[in-house]
């Protein structure tokens, strides 16, 4: 059944200079209004016939004359994004362009979408289910390579097909047990073997969907990486040379940098925010310029505490002296690599620490090598079918705790109607994951993430 709703529009292109914008109009409407607002010939009123699915190349007009040459596609019901009646009008990509014809879809009836409500109606309409609709913000918003093929999996349903098969299984094993309690006198009760087979299987199903848990999360919240050490150690330096690009201030004057300058990089389909910070030193703060590298130390340290992982850089020609033992105690048991630089300046490299050099680029390859073993290892991200979001996650687990609760009822033999209250439980939980029982609110918070025109 297409959800009847009024007709909506809105720019579905970021908003700039570019080659193409779209605006995008969806409901019983929309062919009308582009009717209104739509002619074959610049100079005179000339309306074509709109085949669906095909371009058609024209004129945008208002009543004072010509906006824009376009081409417009009509997309007729059930067969569009959301499953109503859609067109979309491609036109140059200037921001008055754009913003002029969205004015006219608005003046001719249709009203202004809202966050997401394109994607919320083709949920709603049926054209994906609620686990795709997630996905399509993840696609959108993915800061890495891998997190954006990842997503793409989900759009095209691969974490909806594993859960609706793991929901028609519990479904199968809930109906045995409500049939024999239903008519006792016909259908004899499923072993209580059967049972927990059939529901050991489910909850590795379950964990099977929840290994990719980890790494999905941090594909999506990424993770922090801080440069620490003295004054002239050759942050920026090698801040610049793992982004590739002259991005931080580098001279020999000791204090160099004050604010904390971050970019970010994508390590192992991780999104890494690279922090190079102010070097650590004592100063009494006299001077104006003292007091600013204060300030740029206290930022220092609140990246320390901040980071994920410290990449700490010493000095080799000097040595670890007072001060470095001092920022080793500071970093204490976080996650660090200790860094010897200007490996270029000495003769004999010790062999318990990485050496490198910015300038010969002796050590760097090995130094990316290992923070991204590190990154891996720390946080166990392995390649995994799966990709989920906090919500779904919520789902699965809850899924799981009714489960273990109905294994644990099986094992002790109890009465298969209490069981088959956890097994129902479960199978409201998966329900959740694909948006089978959906609320309000559920729905409002998931659109809410998306912008308007999407
Ligand atoms: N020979 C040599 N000089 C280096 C190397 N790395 C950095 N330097 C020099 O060391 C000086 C300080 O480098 P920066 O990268 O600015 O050091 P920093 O740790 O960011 O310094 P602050 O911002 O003051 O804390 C500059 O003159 C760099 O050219 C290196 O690998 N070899
Ligand atoms: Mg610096």
């Amino acid at each position: 059944m297409v959800y009847q709703n009024k007709t909506i529009t809105a720019i579905t292109t970021p908003l700039g200079s570019g080659g193409v914008g779209v605006i995008r109009i969806s409901g019983e409407d929309s062919l009308c209004i582009l009717q209104k607002i739509f002619s074959k010939k610049p100079d005179q009123k000339l309306l074509p016939d709109f085949v669906p699915n095909m371009a058609t190349h024209g004129w945008i007009l208002d009543e004072v004359g010509l906006i824009d040459e376009v081409i417009a596609i009509y997309f007729k019901a059930p067969n569009s994004y959301t499953g109503e009646d859609v067109v979309e009008i491609s036109c140059h990509g200037g921001i008055n362009i754009v913003k002029n014809i969205l004015n006219l879809t608005l003046n001719h009836g249709a009203t202004m979408a809202e966050r997401g409500e394109f994607t919320k109606r083709a949920f709603l309409n049926g054209k994906m289910d609620l686990s795709q609709a997630e996905a399509v913000l993840d696609v959108i918003h993915a800061k890495t390579d891998k997190f954006a093929k990842v997503s793409a999996h989900n759009l095209s349903g691969t974490l909806s097909t594993y859960i609706n098969t793991l929901r028609h299984e519990i479904m199968e094993l809930l109906a045995k047990i409500t049939a024999a309690i239903d008519f006792p006198d016909d259908v004899a009760e499923p072993s209580y073997e059967f049972l927990e087979e059939k529901i050991t299987t489910a909850i590795n199903k379950i964990d099977k969907a929840l290994s990719g848990a980890k790494s999905s999360n941090l594909m999506r919240q990424g993770l922090k990486i801080a440069l620490i050490g003295q004054t002239n150690v050759g942050k920026s330096s090698l801040f610049n040379k793992l982004l590739n690009s002259q991005r931080a201030i580098v001279t020999s004057i000791a204090g160099t940098t004050r604010d904390v300058i971050q970019e970010s990089l994508d390590i192992a389909g991780i999104p890494v925010t690279l922090m190079d910070t102010a070097g650590l030193r004592e100063l009494c703060a006299q001077s104006e310029s003292d007091y600013i590298e204060a300030i740029g130390i206290d930022f220092s340290r609140k990246c320390l505490e901040d980071a994920d992982l410290v990449l700490f850089m010493y000095d080799l020609k000097k040595g670890i002296d007072k001060e470095d033992e001092e920022i080793i105690k500071e970093i204490g048991d976080k996650p660090h690599i200790k860094i010897g630089s200007k490996a270029d300046l000495i003769e004999d490299l010790p062999q318990d620490v990485l050496c490198i050099s910015t300038k010969t680029d002796t050590g760097i390859d090995e130094l990316k090598k290992q923070i991204e073993t590190m990154i891996i290892n720390q946080n166990k991200i392995e390649d995994n079918e799966f990709s989920t979001n906090i919500r779904q996650q919520e789902c699965l687990e809850n899924a799981k705790i009714a489960l273990n609760h109905a294994l644990l009822g099986t094992q002790r033999e109890e009465l298969q109607d209490l069981i088959s209250i956890d097994v129902k439980s479960a199978l409201l939980n998966l329900n959740e994951i694909t948006g089978e029982v959906m609320t309000d609110e559920i729905l409002t918070h998931i659109f809410d993430q998306f912008c308007i025109g999407k």
